[in-house]
């Protein structure tokens, strides 16, 4: 497979580098965000976490040190006896639990997004130049029903460009939480532009949101779809093995590159298959262990899961951009734990589409894919056509 490096928008440190931002040696943050989510959980660490546990230290060393400039046997001979000092006592008790909640909110957040795959679905519907009403079926359970503006996102596509319209300038919405919503656009759709209605409670900030306002929370959002694939992830001792139930009983097994075969710096990252995936599509990821617990990570996404025998656990990710983001198995598996790195490559839809074809005949299975048809071209209207 023909490496498909992307330039990357903003975060191009490793420029020309052939991977996507490998940890550097002496490193100390974190390797950049590739997600949305993973923003998220960048700016968690360190935009609460690291001014939170910064102000605490200062304030622990500032007591120290007035305890021992100030109470020190020669400054304070005669001690005060006072043993309690229930206002004390409550502060001390009080402040720590704020503190907790400030962080427990926001994490436990960032834990449902991760835990809970997206399921916003996506109509398409063409303009004829007089239409001015869209409908879109509203038909989630109850407890996931579009019912407020925030769930909603509209789109409209010329072809030439695509634009997200404005509730109250562009558009007003009429049944909220019923079972058909109605977009009522305040222009007709001009002929032939596509009207793009995307709903569901799965939505998350775009990417590149600045930390400042995504902390006040007027960042834009977007309704993120369902999935339209599943990779199921294998660990063994001492690989990882690579299933697309959707697309046939093909496995793939990836293991790591021999150091003769690698260069010095991606010994121990890149691996003879990588997974690959098609870009902007949310997948759903599944983790299960052949035989110990492993963890496959993925940094880039802020994905950690652990890969248990017996269990499957779930996730999801989206890549934003084409291009290979490695990891490595996060859980101390066994004596070749350092050698089972992990390595998942963003391609185009055709591509993916070729790639999958070309394990299938590995396989000795079929083709599943017309080349010639325009139907998969989209990753947009793929991500429609599922569930
Ligand atoms: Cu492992």
């Amino acid at each position: 497979m023909k490496r498909l490096f992307s330039f990357l928008t903003g975060l191009s440190v490793l420029a020309g580098s052939a991977a996507y931002a490998l940890p550097e040696d002496g490193g100390v943050t974190m390797v950049p965000p590739a997600s949305a989510l993973a923003e998220e959980v960048h700016f968690f660490h360190d935009g609460i976490l690291l001014p939170i546990i910064t102000a605490i230290c200062l304030l622990v060393l500032a007591l120290l040190i007035i305890v021992m400039t100030r109470f020190n046997a020669r400054a304070n001979p005669t001690p005060s006896k006072n043993s309690h000092n229930t206002l004390l006592e409550v502060v001390w008790t009080g402040i720590p639990i704020i503190i907790l909640l400030i962080i427990a909110l926001p994490s436990f957040e960032l834990l449902f997004k991760e835990d809970v795959t997206p399921d916003g679905k996506q109509v398409v519907q063409r303009g004829d130049g007089q239409t001015v009403d869209f409908v879109f079926p509203n038909d989630f359970p109850p407890s996931r029903m579009v019912k407020r503006r925030e769930h909603l996102q509209v789109m409209l596509d010329t072809g030439a460009e695509r634009r997200t319209l404005s509730f109250k300038d562009d558009y007003s919405v009429d049944g909220w939480g019923d079972n058909d919503l109605v977009v009522s656009l305040k222009e007709p759709a001009p002929i032939g532009a596509s009207v793009i209605l995307r709903g569901g409670r799965s939505t998350q900030n775009v990417t590149g949101c600045p930390m400042a306002k995504r902390y006040f929370d007027a960042c834009e959002k977007e309704v993120v779809l369902a999935p339209t694939l599943t990779l199921k992830v294998t660990g063994y001792q001492w690989n990882w093995s690579y299933g697309y139930p959707d697309y046939g009983d093909f496995e793939i097994f990836s293991n790591m590159l021999p150091e003769e075969d690698a260069t010095p710096e991606m010994y121990r990252f890149e691996v003879d298959n990588r997974v690959i995936l098609p870009v902007g599509e949310t997948v759903r990821v599944t983790v299960t262990s052949k035989d110990v617990i492993h963890s496959w990570a993925l940094p880039n996404f802020a994905v950690k899961i652990d890969a248990v025998p017996g269990r499957i656990n779930e996730t999801w990710i989206r890549g934003e951009q084409e291009g290979v983001y490695y990891g490595q198995c996060s859980e101390i598996c066994g004596v070749r734990h350092a050698f089972m790195p992990i390595a998942v490559e963003f391609v185009s839809r055709p591509a993916f589409e070729a790639w999958i074809d070309g394990q299938r005949s590995l396989a000795g299975l079929d083709p599943m894919f017309d080349r010639n048809s325009a139907k998969f071209a989209q990753a947009d209207t793929a991500g429609a056509a599922a569930e």
